[in-house]
């Protein structure tokens, strides 16, 4: 029995790699947390801001919660079971009027974990719509491997490398707007992609990349994950600590050297680096 998915959204994510929206929090509560991402914003804009998004719930209390929030995490678990690890976090967020993009790709595509069992939740913080570049998923394109990607570097791509999957048919792909408070889920090898935010407001997403059974693997060598619920029997991650308090001097150290590792794995062989 699921314990906050129905059986609908776990038939639609099985056949089509991705369900939502699914009801996280009010809206007033979306609007406190996006309050203090904005207040860390300002406050700390060395730790969290275009070019310091990953990996940041180490760090700050808000996005810890958001990573461990009882509905997120029962939700991810009715997909993947009990026990579960946290790979890292992304916030994309997206200015109004801005011509920044990502590109048709999937998340699994350079994070050399294998096997591809993950599910990747993106949270809604403001009104992700089709105006303000809400993601798109193309059904159905998580039942094959991973497609060839080609390195754009594209200054208004958002993704690491603007990576992009090229002579794939993404006509059928299915935007799915999310209030504040709202998530979705996807498979981390279901092709998706989002556009431009056209609208006045900010898009602020929170995405969980993602939730994984402890039993997968990093193929690149070492790496960093994050236990969220039951037990890691296998130790194939280094395990980081939950903030205590925002700034937190352990999850701050800690958060510089999973972000450290996760840039050097998704560069891996990559003819440039950017900054984030
Ligand atoms: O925020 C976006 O538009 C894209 C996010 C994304 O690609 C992801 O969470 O996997």
């Amino acid at each position: 029995m699921a314990d906050i998915l129905t059986q609908d959204q776990i038939d639609t994510y099985d056949r089509d790699g991705f369900c939502g929206p699914i009801d996280v929090m009010s809206e007033a509560e979306a609007g406190r947390i996006r309050a203090a991402l904005e207040a860390a914003e300002a406050a700390h804009p060395e730790l969290i801001g275009p070019e310091n998004r990953n990996d940041a719930h180490f760090a700050f209390r808000f996005l810890d919660e958001l990573v461990h929030h009882p509905r997120v995490v029962a939700a991810a678990g009715d997909l993947m079971g009990h026990d579960l690890i946290a790979w890292s976090t992304v916030l994309f967020v997206k200015e109004p009027h801005t011509p920044g993009f990502v590109s048709w790709h999937q998340d699994f595509t350079y994070t050399g974990v294998e096997p591809h069992e993950g599910t990747t939740a993106w949270i809604a913080l403001s009104p992700s719509t089709v105006k303000s570049g809400c993601m798109q998923f193309v059904p159905g394109s998580h039942r094959h491997g991973i497609r060839p990607h080609r390195d754009t570097f594209d200054d208004d791509n958002i993704l690491t490398r603007g990576q992009v999957i090229e002579d794939f048919d993404t006509d059928s792909a299915v935007p799915v707007e999310l209030r504040p408070g709202q998530m979705t889920l996807h498979h981390v090898r279901t092709v998706h992609g989002s556009a431009a935010n056209t609208s006045d407001h900010r898009r602020i997403g929170f995405a969980i990349q993602a939730y994984m059974p402890p039993s997968v693997h990093q193929s690149k060598g070492w790496d960093t994950a994050q236990l969220v619920r039951g037990e890691d029997r296998y130790g194939n991650f280094q395990l980081g600590p939950r903030p205590a308090k925002d700034l937190d001097p352990a999850g701050v150290a800690f958060r510089e050297l999973s972000a450290e590792r996760m840039s050097e794995i998704l560069y891996d062989g990559a003819a440039r680096k950017r900054a984030y």
